[in-house]
């Protein structure tokens, strides 16, 4: 077994709907037949992943019947009892219904905020029964394209009402889910509300229960509004809110291409896997991603494969950088000039007279340079592998 074959200590995840992709766009039908719930957690087992994901209706149509859904639940169940793989997250499509086109917990429509709410409770009990302890909301629909429509604070409010009914809920069923929130700036909506991380991470903050509420950060989301994705990431993780993400790969200044992970950009993923990896960060790898529309079936799978197997080389480059001997002394440099985490700043009034009185050579400050060229430079061919 080399280094870079997956295996369940991994931790890789896909949603149902990411390798049942059918390859529909706006521009054009289905290019291939759907696969079954089933066969996706045989074929990813296989792979080596830990386990699926799954909105409500990648698994039960809209239309089930109650005896339906549970036939259905029961042939899934035995899947993931037959091969190991696990559910960690379930979540709700309140974006496929043309209910849902003016939104589901944000829509102008009382009753549609309603039927959302009824329809992710649940989808929250669908979750529990196969054993899912996050719950992600993307509110894909919960925005505007012409600002006439909508009161942006009262829409800030109704969202927040859902998600407080819905952490009551969560709290009276005793179901125990961490909820994730994942921010989106637009697509398909003209604009979606609470776009990036950092609106997403000012929002949690005012719900009733802050502490059940983190976020799922998406690559392509943050990437999508011109921002430096790890850092989003990092703001999340240092604020104990990083409860779920969605890996995939992204070209600047496009739709959500939701691309393989790695696939683009290799030095932002190579720092996102420096980050989740140097924090010892536990969460599911989950792939939110899908193959080219040029794919068939066996496409499908070397997605999946390459997915797992670019985070475990990025992973491994991690640890090329970790041990270079010159990345190290230059690391050691700037750490030896307070680089190095430490104590942190604390108000006192000694140390306030301490720092009025100090003085600096400021000369000499100003002209060493920090050898940040050199540093990335050695980056760069650890990435390109001559390191
Ligand atoms: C899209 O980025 C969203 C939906 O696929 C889903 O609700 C969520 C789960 O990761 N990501
Ligand atoms: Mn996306
Ligand atoms: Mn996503």
């Amino acid at each position: 077994m080399s280094l870079f074959t997956p295996a369940p200590e991994h931790r890789f995840t896909f949603g149902l709907w990411t390798v049942g992709n059918t390859g529909r766009d706006p521009f054009g039908d289905a290019v291939r037949p759907a696969i079954t719930a089933v066969h996706t957690v045989r074929h990813l087992a296989k792979l080596g992943a830990y386990g699926v994901n799954l909105h409500d209706n990648d698994l039960i149509p809209r239309d089930a019947s109650a005896a339906e859904r549970d036939g259905i639940v029961r042939e899934f169940k035995a899947a993931l009892d037959e091969t190991g793989m696990k559910v960690p997250m379930a979540t709700t499509n309140l974006f496929g219904d043309p209910v849902f086109r003016d939104g589901a917990f944000t829509s102008n429509d009382a009753r549609v905020r309603a039927f959302a709410l009824q329809k992710t409770m649940r989808a929250m009990d669908l979750g529990v029964e196969l054993g899912a302890t996050t719950y992600v909301f993307w509110g894909g629909r919960e925005g505007v394209e012409t600002n006439a429509a909508k009161d942006p604070q009262e829409s800030l409010k109704w969202f927040r009402d859902a998600l407080n009914f819905l952490c009551e809920y969560n709290i009276a069923q005793g179901y125990g889910y961490q909820f994730a929130l994942e921010p989106k700036p637009n697509e398909p909506r003209g604009d979606i509300f609470l776009p990036t991380i950092g609106h997403m991470l000012a929002f949690v903050y005012t719900l009733d229960h802050p502490d059940m509420v983190g976020l799922n950060p998406e690559v392509a989301h943050d990437q999508m509004a011109g921002l430096d994705f790890s850092h989003g990431v990092a703001q999340a993780l240092e604020a104990g809110k990083l409860f779920h993400i969605d890996l995939n790969g992204q070209k600047p200044g496009r739709f959500d291409q939701d691309l393989r992970f790695g696939s683009e950009d290799v030095k932002g993923a190579f720092f996102l896997v420096k980050l989740l990896e140097d924090s010892k960060w536990d969460g599911m790898r989950h792939f939110d991603s899908h193959c080219y529309r040029t794919e068939d079936e066996a496409g499908v799978w070397e997605f999946a494969k390459g997915s797992m197997r670019t985070y475990l080389i990025l992973k491994d480059k991690v640890a090329r950088f970790n041990a270079d001997p010159e990345i190290k002394a230059l690391l050691a440099e700037l750490a030896s000039r307070g680089a190095a985490p430490g104590q942190r700043l604390k108000y006192t009034a000694e140390s306030a007279q301490e720092l009025r009185d100090r003085t600096f050579d400021l000369p000499a400050m100003r002209e060493k340079g920090y050898d940040y060229e050199r540093l990335d430079q050695l980056t760069v061919e650890v990435l390109l592998g001559v390191r």
